[in-house]
């Protein structure tokens, strides 16, 4: 799907801004048919933000169920005659929308962005009563999956199985755009580079409605046409292209048109590839250095916010990262816009967290995750549909170089296999030109999981000196090695895709001890010693960017304290030394 941008024949409103919101606890909206009227009973609401900390009340803060956003909005006079479109962008983590009294959209998934053309619904120069329910149930046919059970008071209470807090509402902007009636519905973009030659080849394919013709200009960043074709596919070829990388993220802009409507695509010219061991960008191999990360803020929660975005990537350059996951879903397109400006190379991962139901702190000892009473058919259509949503909105930017189909699912289960396989088969049929992983659990070592042959890149999560040899960092390291070296059995390159500690900013010890800044120090120190002597090792991505919020926990002080920066973005001991560590000369 289209982000909405400006063109010279588009118009975007960001509905940004306080919105008439209301909780609704006893699911009255939908039988009072609260969007036939001004929003009963309602305050106001900020948007984009998880509403969650933004209120004073456990019950409010804690509430399973719907939500109701509702604003009047203008439709501009001077939109007559044109196709008009209701987008959101996110509504986590289920969406209903109506344009006045009809319903126009309905999403489930929390991540992606969906829409509805409400031209006939609105009347241009007048306003139209927008109104959204947000619900904010998991079962075990969501991703994530999750359950809902009867509290005291009658009230509902949710648990989930992933470890990071359950934030709800709108998430991301609402908009209200409009196209010329012919339009360009979607474009692909598929590019190849050939470093011998320094040939650059952009293949586009673009859906289209209306009558009109169709065509692809391609132009350099300073505006000056480089290709052209006509058509709605084609290839076009760029002799001496300039390809994309971290160190020069050189965006070009492809100009599709249709009729009297243009949308502009940012281009990067690179490759992605595996080969052995390897994860070559533009033929030549590359190492990642970077982070699991969360969209997550103080009193934003998950509410996208282009303050902590800037603040993000400036301390992602000061460290010397390259790369990042999106763990564990997919962020707002502002961030993946970002970095495809910034250079930075992303995995971007579905929401599927938390298909484990034994892990230690999250689940319940012994429990089985896949088949009757767990995660089944429902579970894996949904997947499904988040991953073709993943791939639908991403697939342009050059900054996503792999899908990550999932977090840590319990793959040492057998049922796993029979789960992921057409998963991982039907992410190859949508994009062929990236690899595929899953980061790997600690339950599922290399002699217990039954899913690595599947996948092009071998991701682990580990934490060798934390949940296992807690304190005790000679012996992880010795542990950490040998089950490295088991992974590099397989000839392909291993991520780490988190390792880490909590540590709480302000604790100091000397020698280290667990949860002090030292120690996470130590630890992370230790592990990229381990790496530096695995060769299979292609990369690191340390758990977590930064502190994030999480459901209450007696591990958990405040939320989880993996972070290398503070929540509000300031950096623990071990963000100096990871500092020094990616920033020294290889
Ligand atoms: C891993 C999960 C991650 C958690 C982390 C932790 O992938 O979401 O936050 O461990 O426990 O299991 O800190």
């Amino acid at each position: 799907m289209l982000a909405p941008r400006e063109s010279r024949s588009r118009d975007c409103r960001r509905l940004d801004g306080l919105w008439r919101f209301r909780f609704d606890p006893g699911g009255q909206g939908i039988t009072q048919a609260w969007w036939r009227g001004p929003l009963p009973g309602a305050r106001e609401m900020a948007v984009p933000a998880s509403y969650n900390d933004l209120v004073t009340d456990t019950a409010e803060r804690e509430h399973v169920g719907d939500v109701w956003y509702q604003r009047d909005v203008w439709v501009p006079a001077a939109w007559a005659g044109r196709r008009i479109v209701l987008r959101c962008d996110a509504a986590a983590h289920h969406g209903t929308v109506w344009a006045g009294d009809v319903q126009v959209a309905e999403h489930a998934g929390g991540y992606t962005p969906f829409e509805a053309d409400v031209t006939g619904q609105v009347r241009c120069g007048e306003p139209v009563r927008v109104t959204i329910r947000v619900g904010n149930e998991l079962s075990m046919e969501t991703i994530p999956p999750g359950v809902v059970s009867q509290g005291a008071g009658g009230r509902a209470r949710q648990r989930y199985f992933h470890d990071f807090f359950h934030y709800a509402g709108l998430h991301r902007s609402v908009w209200l755009y409009a196209t010329p009636p012919s339009y360009v519905a979607d474009v692909s973009v598929a590019v190849g580079f050939d470093p011998a030659t320094g040939t650059g080849e952009v293949r586009w394919r673009a859906r289209v409605a209306g009558p009109g013709d169709t065509s692809a200009r391609l132009l350099a960043a300073d505006g000056t046409l480089v290709a052209e074709g006509t058509g709605t596919a084609g290839v076009l070829t760029v002799p001496g292209a300039r390809p994309w990388s971290p160190d020069d993220p050189y965006l070009y802009r492809l100009d599709v048109g249709h009729g009297d409507d243009q949308y502009p695509v940012p281009v990067g010219i690179r490759t992605v590839a595996v080969a052995g061991a390897r994860l070559l960008l533009n033929g030549r191999p590359v190492a990642l250095r970077g982070f699991g990360m969360h969209e997550d803020f103080t009193l934003h929660g998950k509410g996208h916010d282009d303050a902590r975005m800037v603040r993000d990537f400036a301390l992602l350059e000061w460290i010397g990262a390259n790369s990042f996951r999106t763990s564990h879903y997919p962020y707002a397109e502002e961030v993946l816009d970002y970095a495809d400006r910034r250079g930075l190379l992303v995995i971007d991962e579905a929401p599927a967290v938390g298909l484990h139901f034994s892990l230690g702190h999250m689940g319940d000892h012994g429990a089985r995750t896949f088949g009757p009473g767990g995660i089944g058919g429902p579970a894996a259509a949904a997947h499904l549909a988040a991953l073709r949503e993943l791939v639908a909105r991403d697939r342009n930017h050059p900054s996503v170089i792999a899908w990550s189909v999932a977090n840590e699912p319990d793959t040492a289960e057998p049922g796993a296999r029979d789960y992921f396989a057409p998963l991982v088969s039907a992410v190859r049929e949508l994009d062929s030109s990236r690899p595929v992983c899953l980061a790997n659990v600690a339950t599922a070592p290399p002699d217990a999981d039954v899913v690595t042959d599947l996948f092009d890149l071998i991701c682990v999560n580990r934490y060798y000196g934390w949940y296992v040899n807690s304190g005790d960092l000679d012996t992880a390291e010795r542990d950490l090695e040998a089950e490295l070296r088991a992974w590099a059995r397989h000839g392909k390159p291993i991520l780490i895709t988190e390792f880490g500690a909590d540590a709480l900013p302000g604790l100091h010890a000397l020698p280290p001890v667990m949860w002090s800044e030292e120690y996470q120090a130590a630890l992370i120190e230790m592990s990229v010693r381990v790496f530096r002597r695995v060769p299979e090792v292609i990369g690191e991505h340390v758990w977590n960017f930064a502190d994030f919020a999480t459901a209450q926990a007696v591990h958990r002080p405040g939320g989880n304290a993996k972070g290398v920066f503070t929540r509000d973005r300031q950096p623990k001991a071990a963000a100096r030394l990871l500092r020094d560590l990616w920033r020294a000369p290889s």
